[in-house]
């Protein structure tokens, strides 16, 4: 198949996962074209089968606000013609999925009726789309996707919930994770020592934006500190940075705290981790907690939304409710213990490949991609 895959190219989970997916697609023998403004952050500079194309949103002094959802829709409009596509997967409905609409609404003066995939990730539906200023335009756009999948069944159920498209059809295709890459043995590059000096090693990535209650972070890792040797490692960069290493000096651990800043390959670092925290406000998946679970990372998290379908409470990690930052301290020092931490690790490992290999779930959406061929045929 001839695929046209849009995301946000910068740092974050929906944009990891559009590109893991289309360099997956490739690797299977089918062409890939990413239709964005920016090369995307996980993608090498040259593979098979894989093609960019920037959309340009030019400059024109009367707009304030260039209109980059219609001059998405152009690029998508014209990669479609000018590559032979048969099918647009969109990834983050806003404003993807509405550019999407309006190119194939485009296409049909050239006689093509082109499959739509939406792909629902999370502050989508459950931040950005629930603003008044996009609830109507998110809806009809998912409306008008000729198939919609969500991460995870939470997120479908919340779809439903904030958007009342009972006729809606929502497939559940999980995150996915390639275990070849993260996989704790892969990675022996004496980042522990350097990382860690001989202490225990938790690890936080993300975009450092306030659903990640990055301060929950700061404040579990003082907890654990006053009962094991251990430092933290936050990795990524984001509005609530500046904030957590305050919070780090106030509580006296900033000694003990490396900021590592955004890095775009994180396997060999999740690779030297002990324990990985993600004590978000929501989360649709975690895509972060299933890498590191890959990587023998037990994972203590927020019960809320689609973590407890990525993360086993008591089995390959600890789930503990939205701030309860004592009990997420408590949880991590039990896993901490060394022969709890080793089954944790190995359960976490064998989990993550058993459920969210990438050979699987991207098998899941090429039979999806043939089912929507077919139904606008
Ligand atoms: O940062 C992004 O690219 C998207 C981001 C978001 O806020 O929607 O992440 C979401 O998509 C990821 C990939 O599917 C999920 O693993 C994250 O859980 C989800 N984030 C939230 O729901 C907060």
């Amino acid at each position: 198949m001839k695929l046209g895959i849009t995301c946000y190219p910068t740092y974050g989970g929906s944009g990891a996962v559009a590109t893991e997916l289309g360099i997956a697609l490739a690797a299977r023998g089918h062409e890939v074209h990413f239709i964005t403004y920016e090369h995307p952050f996980r993608l090498p500079h040259f593979l098979p089968r894989v093609h960019f194309h920037e959309v340009d949103i030019g400059r024109y002094p009367l707009f304030e606000y260039p209109p980059y959802d219609l001059a998405l829709a152009v690029r998508m409009h014209d990669v479609v013609l000018s590559q032979g596509l048969d099918l647009l997967h969109v990834h983050y409905a806003i404003p993807h999925a509405t550019s999407a609409w309006i190119a194939k609404e485009m296409l049909k003066e050239q006689g093509r009726n082109l499959p739509v995939v939406t792909t629902l990730h999370g502050t989508d539906i459950t931040i950005v789309g629930q603003d008044s200023s996009y609830h109507a335009i998110t809806r009809f756009s998912i409306e008008r996707s000729d198939r919609i999948t969500s991460v995870s069944q939470w997120l479908k159920e919340e779809t439903v919930r904030a958007f009342g498209c009972g006729n809606c059809r929502v497939d559940v295709i999980p995150n996915f994770v390639d275990p070849t890459e993260f996989h704790r043995a892969k990675h022996t590059n004496g980042l522990r020592a350097e990382l860690g000096g001989g202490k225990r090693i938790l690890m936080h990535i993300s975009n450092m934006r306030p659903v990640k209650r990055l301060g929950d972070v700061v404040r579990i890792f003082a907890q654990v500190r006053e009962q094991v040797p251990s430092v933290l490692v936050l990795v990524g960069d984001g509005p609530d940075r500046r904030e957590a290493e305050e919070t780090a000096r106030e509580l006296g651990v900033l000694g003990d705290v490396r900021c590592l800043g955004k890095i775009d390959e994180v396997a060999p670092l999740l690779a030297a981790a002990d324990l990985y925290l993600l004590p978000s406000e929501s989360e649709s998946f975690g895509l972060s907690a299933l890498e590191a679970l890959a990587s023998g990372v037990p994972v203590v998290a927020s019960a809320v939304g689609g973590l407890p379908e990525v993360v086993q409470d008591g089995v390959t990690g600890a789930l503990r409710p939205v701030g309860d930052v004592a009990g997420m301290a408590a949880a991590a020092v039990a896993l901490l213990e060394p022969a709890r931490w080793s089954a944790a690790s190995a359960a976490a490992a064998a989990d993550a490949r058993s459920r969210f290999a990438t050979a699987d779930v991207v098998g899941r959406y090429e039979a999806l991609y043939a089912e929507a061929l077919q139904q606008v045929r």
